[in-house]
């Protein structure tokens, strides 16, 4: 009953969490906004612009929009820097092969991330040529958890929502699949992922032979 998986980037794919954070942090430090380690859950799969406004917000830091702008752009300079370093050393494990399963099963395979930086950190991490289609997270209207990057993503693949499989590590994520008609598969914890269909603690665990008759 599917024919395509629609693959969401951070926390599924790999831990880019870390990095955002480390390039946030870095930035932050150059405000005098100091930033707890706990923080870095706070960020996960919201949207760049987003994110700053939390920690201006957190660090009582007030600046323009112009100014905002320049400040995002820095830490994406930070970002870009660290995920040029990047190898497929870093995929989790378990990503690839369950990109090259999903694909001989003759499902075609998509991403839906937020990251405007997907498409270089794929090259990087050497799964390009396994994605039939990345979702432009600045050709949709509205972030997760609207269904806008899931619906563009299955459309890129011409297949109808209702014959999509959704992963996804976030609640707002989770949200996303749901609402786009989809059925979800949450990577983590299944007292947070409540929304999702079903629940594995890690990608390595994922096999679409389990959701195929
Ligand atoms: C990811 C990260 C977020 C990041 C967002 C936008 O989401 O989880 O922390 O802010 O992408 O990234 P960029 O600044 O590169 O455009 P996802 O949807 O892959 O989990
Ligand atoms: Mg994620």
């Amino acid at each position: 009953r599917f024919d395509a998986v629609l693959f969401d980037l951070d926390g599924v794919l790999a831990d880019t969490a870390h990095i955002h954070f480390a390039a946030w942090r870095r930035l932050a430090e150059e405000l005098g906004i100091p930033l707890e380690p706990r923080f870095e859950d706070r960020l996960k799969g919201v949207d760049r612009m987003t994110s700053l406004d939390l920690i201006l917000a957190h660090g009582n830091v007030e600046r323009t929009v112009e100014e905002r702008r320049v400040l995002a752009d820095r830490k994406n300079g930070y970002y870009q820097a660290a995920i040029a370093e990047q190898s497929p050393d870093d995929l989790l494990p378990g990503a690839r092969r369950v990109l090259e399963e999903v694909r001989a099963a003759g499902l075609k395979t998509a991403l839906a991330s937020a990251s405007h930086n997907a498409p270089p950190l794929l090259d990087q991490l050497g799964i390009r040529p396994l994605i039939d289609a990345i979702a432009n997270p600045a050709a949709v209207k509205a972030p997760k958890p609207a269904p806008d990057l899931f619906l563009e993503a299955a459309r890129l693949v011409g297949v109808a929502p209702g014959r999509c499989l959704g992963v996804e590590d976030a609640v707002a994520g989770i949200t996303s699949i749901k609402e786009a008609g989809m059925v979800a598969v949450g990577i983590g914890d299944p007292t947070i992922l409540t929304r999702a269909d079903h629940v594995v603690p890690a990608i390595a665990d994922f096999h679409i032979g389990d959701y195929l008759g």
